[in-house]
């Protein structure tokens, strides 16, 4: 049985944790379930974006959006291996904040096709999971400015980027937009689309691996 690869993306202090938990606690009871984490700070590529990130290194952004997108592909063999013999994957954000961010600087070097182009072909997800929010809401959460892109022109930014990106998405994976609200409220919205997934792995109604934005 093909596993579900779901994804869930949003602004810098929008809940991602927090959701991902439930989710993953969620998924769980009913099967093999992995939570992962893009960027992945653990490895050599992620350090350097750690690094990045805390302010140490400065790197163009063509440099740090490439890295990005290689820190996702360093992961491909894995997910693939984990999506095809069970495993579900639950992954805090994915290529699409790496096309929004990247978007979001408004840079020349960076229209939103060479954006997007690094990720072309990689796995897609079922379902993106989008967690909407408002900027001065995320900006007043705790331990908001302390990386990079933690300001809250930055972050609107963002906000409309991950617009752009949706439509280049809708036609490759199933986007849906989760209403603000409560931590419960929140994941009451993500339950619904947990259990059709969930139903779909079931049934083995998921379909083959698909490739994003090829
Ligand atoms: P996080 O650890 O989830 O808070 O992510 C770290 C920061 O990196 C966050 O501000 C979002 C940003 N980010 C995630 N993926 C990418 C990417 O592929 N490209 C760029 N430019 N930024 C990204
Ligand atoms: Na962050
Ligand atoms: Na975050």
């Amino acid at each position: 049985m093909r596993a579900p690869f779901i994804v869930i993306e949003g602004l810098d202090r929008s809940g991602k944790d927090t959701q991902s938990e439930l989710i993953l606690e969620y998924v769980s009871s009913r099967m093999k379930a992995k939570l992962i984490h893009f960027p992945n700070r653990e490895t050599t590529t992620g350090r350097l974006i750690n690094d990045y990130l805390q302010k140490r290194v400065k790197l163009t952004d063509t440099e740090i959006h490439n890295l990005y997108a290689v820190n996702r592909r360093e992961e491909e063999v894995a997910m693939r291996h984990d999506l095809l013999n069970g495993t579900a994957l639950i992954s805090i954000r994915y290529a699409f904040s790496g096309a929004a961010y990247s978007k979001a600087k408004d840079v020349p070097e960076l229209p939103l096709e060479a954006c997007l182009g690094p990720d072309r072909g990689v796995i897609a997800p079922d379902t993106v999971l989008f967690l909407t929010s408002r900027v001065a809401d995320v900006s007043a959460r705790a331990g908001f400015g302390d990386e990079l892109y933690e300001t809250s022109p930055f972050q609107a930014k963002v906000a409309a980027s991950f617009e752009l990106v949706k439509q280049e998405s809708v036609d490759s994976v199933r986007w849906v937009d989760i209403p603000t609200g409560t931590i419960e409220e929140v994941f009451e919205s993500i339950k619904v689309e947990l259990d059709r997934m969930l139903a779909d792995a079931a049934s083995d109604n998921l379909g083959p691996i698909r490739r994003l934005w090829a």
